[in-house]
């Protein structure tokens, strides 16, 4: 074992349990290890690198930007941030978008304005907004996000929580309308629970959801941080039904795979209740990331990465789907947004992670028995079918 992984055992929190591989090199879709072995990252760090590792368009943005000026606060303006913001609100059909850093603090950000536009415009009594969350949600980190969270794991150790949120069942629209009260001022999901499994609800669910909260004058706050800017080969996952929710949350692969940037996007009649100095951060909406998060969306649009999304995430489907195999409960997914799921007294999902290590694929398992395949959408149709015959392999190891 290289002294890397003993001295990152030593100095950094045990928050996490890596694979034993230590990365030093990417490119696209291939990443190599400190022996100059080479992976196909079939994870793109959670979705972070749907642009695939240093993509030149978003390494020329950030060099260019970095050669003039990197941060100043929102103090004062700057020249990149009304690019960035603009055309986000132009491409995705919104009024204002509020930058800020991890998808964290975005979905914090989005639940402050539900709150916020509740009381100062649904007029719901002080102190008593209702936020409505689903069962196997996942929105983030926070004290306030893992107190809407039902893995007990994620809550262990934390609490007490904020007051105020309700839990229903993932996909199930009667239970969403019996939760809903006067005092209920937003209800977020997201198009498909990427922690919990790759959880795909019914179809109509997120149209009926909309229609629901419209009519009782709930916000919809889609979470498409995972899902969103191609990954389930749609711009956005809720496109696959039409469905424009009234508070758009963005992350992870907004930042082109190289820097932290998320996004929540509303009309003014939302946007219009947030004053200055009610809401900030440091960082949020910085001119590297402006730049960067404005590479990232023409880059989503001129290489047309939810198209190829649609067309190789068929061709990784239909060639996984030819695999049999008893430890194979299902295999589901939406453009290349995947997951197979398995049956952990077979075998252990990050035992089975780790033969994919050992033979040359990145990839993480969620909740132990869903192997999630989520290459950057700028993969090629060589690199799927050898994906695929490397997953034959592995299962065929598998006793
Ligand atoms: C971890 C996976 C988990 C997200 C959705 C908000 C956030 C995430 C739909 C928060 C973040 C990351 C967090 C990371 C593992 C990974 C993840 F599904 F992507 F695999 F946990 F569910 N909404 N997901 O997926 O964004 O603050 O991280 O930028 O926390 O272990 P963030």
């Amino acid at each position: 074992m290289s002294t890397i992984i003993k001295r990152e055992e030593q100095f950094c929190a045990h928050n996490y349990h890596p694979l034993p591989v230590v990365l030093v090199k990417g490119e696209g879709p291939l990443v190599w290890d400190e022996n100059g072995r080479e992976y196909i990252d079939m994870m793109s760090a959670y979705s972070a690198v749907s642009h695939g590792h240093r993509h030149p368009k978003i390494v020329k943005a950030l060099e260019e930007q970095l050669s003039r000026l990197a941060i100043v606060s929102r103090s004062y303006y700057s020249d990149t941030l009304a690019n960035f913001l603009q055309y986000a609100c132009e491409l995705l059909g919104y009024d204002k978008g509020l930058p800020m850093n991890t998808g964290a603090e975005a979905v914090e950000t989005a639940l402050k304005l539900a709150r916020k536009w509740g009381y100062k415009v649904k007029k719901v009594p002080a102190d008593k907004a209702e936020i409505i969350a689903c069962r196997n949600n996942f929105h983030g980190r926070t004290i306030a996000i893992v107190g809407m969270s039902t893995e007990e794991q994620y809550r262990d150790g934390f609490g007490p929580f904020p007051a105020g949120f309700n839990i229903v069942p993932y996909g199930d629209i009667d239970a969403l309308e019996k939760a809903i009260t006067p005092n209920t001022v937003a209800f977020i999901v997201e198009p498909i629970q990427g922690e919990a499994g790759i959880m795909i609800p019914p179809a109509g669910y997120l149209k009926k959801c909309a229609e629901l909260c419209k009519r009782h004058n709930v916000l919809l706050i889609a979470d498409e941080i995972q899902t969103g800017l191609g990954r389930t080969g749609k711009r956005l996952a809720c496109d696959h039904e039409g469905v424009s929710p009234d508070i758009l949350v963005l992350g992870k692969a907004l930042g082109g795979g190289v820097l932290p940037i998320s996004l929540v996007l509303a009309d003014n009649t939302i946007m219009s209740v947030l004053h200055p100095g009610d809401h900030g951060s440091t960082f949020g909406g910085y001119a590297l990331a402006a730049a960067v998060g404005l590479a990232a969306l023409k880059t989503l649009e001129e290489e047309k990465l939810a198209e190829r999304a649609v067309v190789l995430g068929e061709r990784l489907m239909k060639g996984l789907k030819t695999i049999s195999h008893p430890a194979i409960r299902d295999i589901r997914g939406k453009g290349l947004m995947i997951g197979i799921e398995i049956d952990p007294k077979i075998i252990h999902g990050h035992d089975l992670a780790e033969k994919f290590l050992q033979h040359g694929i990145l990839t993480k398992e969620t909740h132990h028995v869903v192997i999630r395949l989520a290459p950057p959408l700028v993969i090629s149709e060589e690199l799927i079918d050898r994906a695929i015959e490397i997953t034959k392999k592995v299962f065929s190891e598998v006793q």
